[in-house]
Parts: C-alpha cells; sequence; structure tokens
C-alpha cells in the first residue's frame, strides 16, 4: 500500500501539465487522459481508489473493465479491485439483486423504480468511510452508472455529495447505418463502412468493441446495421454469421443488432413467385427466415423497413397497404419480441401533392390498424433532413401508433463531414416544438418518449455519420453530433449547452475560457449553416444527386427532386405557398399552429419561405424588404464561418496541435464554401428579383454561368 502511495504521488509530481500532443481523435470523448489539477487528483484518490465488484455478466464485466481503465487512465493510480463487501473499499458497482449491501446502503430505491437501464449514483457516509456507489437493477444500468461517473471525473466535476438518479426518457436508441454490403456507405462521409463484410466472422476488427463502448457510454442500445435501401444477402447465412459475430462484440455493451429488411426478400433469395404480404407462402418465408436469424442471434432486435419508397420494393407492389406489410413482418417477430420499425419515408412524384403533405396523408388513415410491435419511424421533418424544416405534422397526429423519430447524424445537406454544423440545436428546436395535439405542452419530445399518448414502445433513431476515418467521423465536430444524439436520445429534454459543454471538456480542453469560445462556436454554428444555404425557410435548393454545394437552379428530372419546385422563385416573388389558399400543408398542423403559420405576420420567419410565397419587397419585421433580408441572412451565414476560421486561430498552443490544425484546415474549406453558396443562390434569385445587393453584401466572385457550370464528380456518399 505505502509502495502504491509513493508511485501515486510520483506520478502527480512527474504529470505533464500541458495535454498530450498529437491525438488523432480515435478515442473520442473517452480519451481518460490523465488529470493535471492537483486539488481534483487528491480528491479522486480519496474517493476512488478502490472498487468493490460483484457480479461476473460479461456486461458487468464490461462495466468494471472500463471503470478501472478509465480511472487509472484519467488519475494515475493503480485501482484496487476488492471482492469481498466487507473490504476497504470506496467506490461499489454492482445490481442491488446481487449486492445486498448496495441494497442495504440505498434503502429508498424501491424495486421496479429503476429499471434494467435506469442507475443511482450516490455518496454515501459508512462509518467514517465516504462511499460511492453505483447501482441499478440491471447489468447495463450499471455499466450506464459506470459511464456517468467517468464522465463526472472526465469533465472534473465535483465527486462529493452525489445524488444523481437517471432513467432513459426513450426505450429504443438506435443508430441507423446506411451502410452497404460493398462496404460504401449512402450518405456517409467519413471513409468506408466500419462493418468488413469480406472477413467477418471470422476478423473481429477492434474497431467494433470501440463502437460499441462509445454507444455505451452515451446510452445507445441498438445499431442497424444496414442500409435502408436494402439488400437482401444480408439474410443469407454467410452475412448472417457475420451479423452474429458483431451481435457478440455487441452484446456486453448492451446494444442489440438490427438488420434491413429489403420486402421482396422473398422472391429474390427465398426463390418464391411473389413477395406479397398477404400471401401464405410468403408469410411463412418470413417466418422461418425470422426463426433462423434468432438461431444465429438470439437477441436480435428486429427490423427497420424502407417499403414504397424512393423505388424500393413494399405492400403496394401486390396491392397491399403498408400496415399489411408491417404487421407480416412483425409476425414474424412477434414470437422472439422483436419490433419492426416502419420508415414513414414515402411519397410519389406521380401523386400531385406537396411532396411534404404525402406521408401524412398516407399514414394518418391506417392510425391504430398497426400490431403491437410496429413503430413507425417518421424524419423530423417532412421533406428531408433539410438545414431547418418544420416538425414533421405525423408527430402528435398519429395517437395510436408508437412514433419513431429519425434524425440523420451524417451531414447529407449540411455540408457532409466537411462543415462544422453542431447539430444538438436542431435536435433540441424539433424535440421541443409544440404539436398543439392534446393543446399547448404537447411537445413533440412527448409523442417521442411516449407520455403524449401512454405508448409503451418509445424509439428515437440518428443516421450515423461513422466510418472508416482514424477519428470516426470525418471532421472532429462530427464526434459530437454522434455523442449528442446519444445524449439527447437518453434525455430528449437535455440542452445543447450542457451537451456542448460535456463533449468539449471530454473530447478537447479544460481552459474555461476556450471552452467558452468553442461552445459559442458550436451552438451558433447551426444557425449559421441554415443562413449561408437555406435562409428564411427555402429547402431543398442544393445541388442534385450528391446534395454537396448549391443547385438553386435544378429544374430538371423528377419535379419532387428538383429546387425550382421548392423555391418557386418568379418575379413575384419566392417560397412554397403551403397555407390554406396554398397547398393546404398548413392545416396538417393542429390548432393553433395551423393559423400561427398560415399567416406571414405570425409565421416564424425562419420558416417564412417554407409556407408562404412572398414578394420580393414584401416587409420583414426587421424592416429590410424580403430580399435585402434574403441577401444580408446569405452574408451573415458566410461571415460567421469566417469569425470561427478566426476564433480556431487563436486556440493555437491551447489545444492538442494535431485536432487544431485538422479543424483549421476545415474551417478554410467550410468558409470557401459557405462564400459560393452564398454567391450562387443570390446571382441566381436576382435574376428573379431584379434588385441589387444592398450594402454589407460581398459581390460575388463569378457571375451565375460559372456557378452553374461547375460539375463535380466522385463526391463522396452516393
Ligand atoms: C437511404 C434521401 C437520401 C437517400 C436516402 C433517403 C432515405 O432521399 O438522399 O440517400 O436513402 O433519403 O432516407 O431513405
Amino acid at each position: 500500500m505505502k509502495a502504491r502511495i509513493v508511485t501515486f504521488l510520483l506520478i502527480i509530481l512527474l504529470s505533464p501539465v500541458i495535454p498530450a500532443k498529437g491525438d488523432d481523435g480515435y478515442r473520442l470523448w473517452l480519451r481518460y487522459g490523465r488529470i493535471t489539477d492537483r486539488a481534483y487528483l487528491r480528491e479522486c484518490s480519496k474517493r476512488l481508489g478502490s472498487v468493490m465488484v460483484n457480479g461476473g455478466s460479461p456486461v458487468l464485466e464490461a462495466a468494471y473493465d472500463e471503470l478501472v481503465t478509465g480511472l487509472e487512465g484519467m488519475t494515475g493510480m493503480e485501482i484496487d479491485m476488492v471482492h469481498t463487501p466487507g473490504g476497504n473499499w470506496t467506490v461499489a458497482a454492482g445490481t442491488l439483486q446481487s449486492t445486498p449491501l448496495l441494497a442495504s446502503l440505498l434503502p429508498d430505491i424501491s424495486p421496479g423504480s429503476l429499471g434494467e437501464e435506469g442507475y443511482v449514483i450516490r455518496t454515501v457516509k459508512s462509518g467514517r468511510r465516504s462511499l460511492t456507489l453505483i447501482a441499478s437493477e440491471g447489468d447495463r444500468g450499471v455499466l450506464y452508472g459506470v459511464f456517468h461517473l467517468l464522465r463526472l471525473v472526465s469533465m472534473q466535476d465535483p465527486l462529493h455529495d452525489l445524488s444523481i438518479l437517471e432513467k432513459p426518457a426513450v426505450t429504443l436508441r438506435l443508430l441507423n447505418h446506411w451502410d452497404n454490403l460493398d462496404g460504401s456507405v449512402e450518405r456517409g462521409y467519413s471513409g468506408c463502412s466500419l462493418w468488413n463484410w469480406h472477413l467477418l466472422p471470422h476478423y473481429i476488427s477492434p474497431r467494433y468493441r470501440d463502437y460499441a463502448r462509445a454507444n455505451a457510454s452515451i446510452g445507445i442500445n441498438g445499431t442497424v446495421l444496414t442500409n435502408v435501401n436494402a439488400n437482401a444477402l444480408v439474410l443469407t447465412p454467410r452475412y448472417l454469421a457475420g451479423v452474429a459475430a458483431i451481435a457478440d462484440v455487441m452484446r456486453p455493451y448492451g446494444i442489440k443488432v438490427y438488420l434491413t429488411a429489403r420486402f421482396s426478400a422473398p422472391s429474390e433469395i427465398g426463390g418464391l413467385a411473389t413477395s406479397d404480404p398477404l400471401d401464405a407462402e410468403v408469410i411463412n418465408w418470413w417466418r422461418d427466415k425470422v426463426t433462423e436469424i434468432y438461431t444465429f442471434i438470439p437477441d436480435f432486435g428486429g427490423f427497420l423497413v424502407k417499403a414504397n419508397s424512393e423505388g424500393q420494393p413494399g405492400p403496394q407492389d401486390y396491392g397491399r397497404t403498408h400496415a399489411d406489410g408491417a404487421n407480416m413482418l412483425a409476425d414474424a417477430l412477434a414470437p422472439y419480441g422483436g419490433v419492426v420499425m416502419w420508415r414513414a419515408f414515402v411519397y410519389d412524384n406521380n401523386v400531385p401533392v406537396d411532396r411534404a403533405m404525402q406521408a401524412y396523408n398516407e399514414f394518418l388513415p391506417s392510425d391504430g390498424s398497426f400490431r403491437d410491435n410496429v413503430m413507425l419511424q417518421v424524419k423530423n421533418g417532412p421533406v428531408d433532413f433539410q438545414p431547418r424544416e418544420p416538425f414533421h405534422p405525423l408527430f402528435g397526429a398519429m395517437k395510436d401508433t408508437p412514433m419513431m423519430m429519425e434524425f440523420q447524424i451524417t451531414k447529407e445537406y449540411l455540408g457532409c463531414a466537411t462543415h462544422l454544423v453542431f447539430l444538438a440545436p436542431l435536435f433540441e428546436e424539433v424535440l421541443r416544438s409544440d404539436t398543439y395535439a392534446r393543446g399547448p405542452g404537447s411537445e413533440v419530445f412527448r409523442v417521442i418518449d411516449g407520455s403524449l399518448y401512454g405508448n409503451r414502445l418509445t424509439g428515437i433513431a440518428g443516421v450515423a455519420n461513422t466510418g472508416s476515418d482514424r477519428n470516426w467521423t470525418g471532421h472532429l465536430f462530427g464526434q459530437a453530433n454522434w455523442y449528442a444524439f446519444g445524449r439527447m436520445a437518453w434525455q430528449p429534454e437535455l440542452s445543447s449547452g450542457q451537451v456542448a459543454t460535456e463533449w468539449i471538456r471530454m473530447t478537447l480542453t479544460h481552459d474555461k475560457e476556450t471552452e467558452m469560445g468553442i461552445k459559442k462556436m458550436m451552438l451558433s454554428s447551426r444557425e449559421a449553416a441554415v443562413n449561408y444555404m437555406t435562409p428564411l425557410g427555402l429547402h431543398h435548393i442544393m445541388a442534385e444527386g450528391h446534395h454537396w454545394g448549391p443547385g438553386p437552379w435544378v429544374d430538371q428530372g423528377r419535379p419532387d427532386w428538383t429546387s425550382v419546385y421548392y423555391h418557386r422563385a418568379d418575379t413575384a416573388g419566392i417560397g412554397f405557398d403551403r397555407t390554406r389558399e396554398g397547398s393546404t400543408g398548413v392545416s396538417q398542423y393542429f390548432h393553433p399552429l395551423d393559423g400561427i403559420l398560415n399567416d406571414p405576420h405570425t409565421c416564424p420567419e425562419n420558416l417564412l419561405l417554407w409556407f408562404h410565397h412572398l414578394p420580393w419587397d414584401y416587409i420583414m419585421r426587421s424592416g429590410n424588404t424580403l430580399w435585402d433580408e434574403l441577401c444580408l441572412k446569405y452574408q451573415e451565414g458566410a461571415d460567421s464561418v469566417e469569425e470561427y476560421a478566426s476564433f480556431w486561430e487563436t486556440l493555437q498552443g491551447e489545444i492538442d496541435d494535431e485536432q487544431y490544425e485538422h479543424v483549421r484546415q476545415m474551417l478554410v474549406i467550410q468558409h470557401n464554401e459557405a462564400i459560393w453558396w452564398k454567391d450562387a443562390c443570390l446571382l441566381y434569385f436576382q435574376t428573379y428579383s431584379h434588385r441589387p445587393f444592398p450594402e454589407g453584401v460581398h459581390p460575388p466572385e463569378h457571375d451565375l454561368d460559372y456557378y452553374r457550370g461547375l460539375k463535380f464528380y466522385y463526391v463522396p456518399g452516393i
């Protein structure tokens, strides 16, 4: 013991006072870098030096392993592992059932109050000893509690008088990978897929475990491994063996695997003449297939399905409804406890109705006709992950169907991985929007957590931004979006500011001033991107196909895939009229929101052109004309990025060199692209407004033909 104390003191004395250099970002927010604050280290040594472990399940083993690795990494102490309750320990982590001592020290925690995933972290006195307890009713809760304690240490938060009780607000917290079996990732900007199907199941990349650890640390408990534009081959034994191998790595971290089900699989790989969901042979095929899947993966989570959407097969190919299709799969999964997540992302250019209204029209009549193990997975907005959209009107409208939120963490429409855009403000804005479905206070997060209509099944999904890049997400700040998604899936009421603070301290710095500057940049970055891409409610004006860069002039091909369909600019004005006199889109929202949106004077200005077509000289609340305001917003967006780049340059020497240089270069690219967006869009819209740019707007470098003529090949993510 004496030797250990001496070693510890030596480590404290010899600890470097500046952070290590050359961080390639692989460790994400789980860096567990050495703490240099000596007072805090003394506190750690007093409170966290020896851990009582009890219980040997794989999940608990993973929890203890993480606790010891994390604490040893951050403090330099060698952590004592005590195996008997009577020993001289200071931290105990376990379930209330398997560790009676914990239950006796926490008498107020009644059975059933924490559940499998909830936990308490509490400081208690036992004689003269001060103990830190982490307890749950399930192994996964212990794991989450351990990660919470490690977060506190990593943030150097106080460790005394802890009294924390946490339970996830949402049951299924999933990443959706749009990863293809050939290793490419649809809308992926961080390298190739994490899943190496060529080597699976025989080679298990160490990344799989680190991916699982990262997800568990933020409460993610499921992963859909494959693209919604599905390949039926993943349901064949060759691939199922690989899925099982991944599931084995995920299991100790409380993560279930799910797959996308290609609706035409019975015909494609089953040799059947049809994939009609009401056909007896098809029903049997899926039953047998599901049974086979569970022999490979006994805790398989279920299927995510994109059907009759953007060319994917589905029940409507056979004259059946979405409910027929979803229920058939749900019946096959039900005996095993599996779920179906049926996507509501459906629209058809042959339907002469505003695309933003089609999913609502399609699904509302089927409310209540889905099996109990079906959830409807709905994108946050009614078009497609635009920089800003109103919330999807299906939230609140489907009273008898569990609704699952789908956010996009990968930045398909937000500058790919190149732009620094912190998405927590977007998530927060959507989750806190009031649907008014049951009067004021019917926020979207209450639909998602099931409290609005008392749904038993609840879920939230994020389209992943991970890939084979060494730092996982391409841009270092992309990690913050993965982090934010997990934290807000666990607790949808969490604020963007809280999430940003956590991520910055765990990933970049503990210096207060640096932290505040980075936080300010992160919290304003989504609005900046909206401003230089699609201000005032504009949407879907990006280049076609790859979706990178501006393309307001796109007018060829499927009308609902063009830009002119959405901005509707003409000499009279700009914007999509979704009022009661227009497409009537506003009427899909509850009262009084429908009326608020219907009137341009009450409609939030950041959604004005989503709901209204207005003249160029329409007077905005600022007193500017619409044209001038539009121009100034574009300029403001580009200026914000210039400020980020200048601010970042002041951080040289304050944060890790490698991280500094990586972000510095990315911000230069982002600034150039922000100017590109501004110039291309303003020159194009000027051909309709016939007005000069107001004072303060920098003149474009090139003419419109130049921007229209730019061609790009091999943009990633297609
Ligand atoms: C996976 C958009 C994207 C597609 C994506 C689709 C979807 O259309 O551009 O790449 O397909 O959404 O969410 O299904």
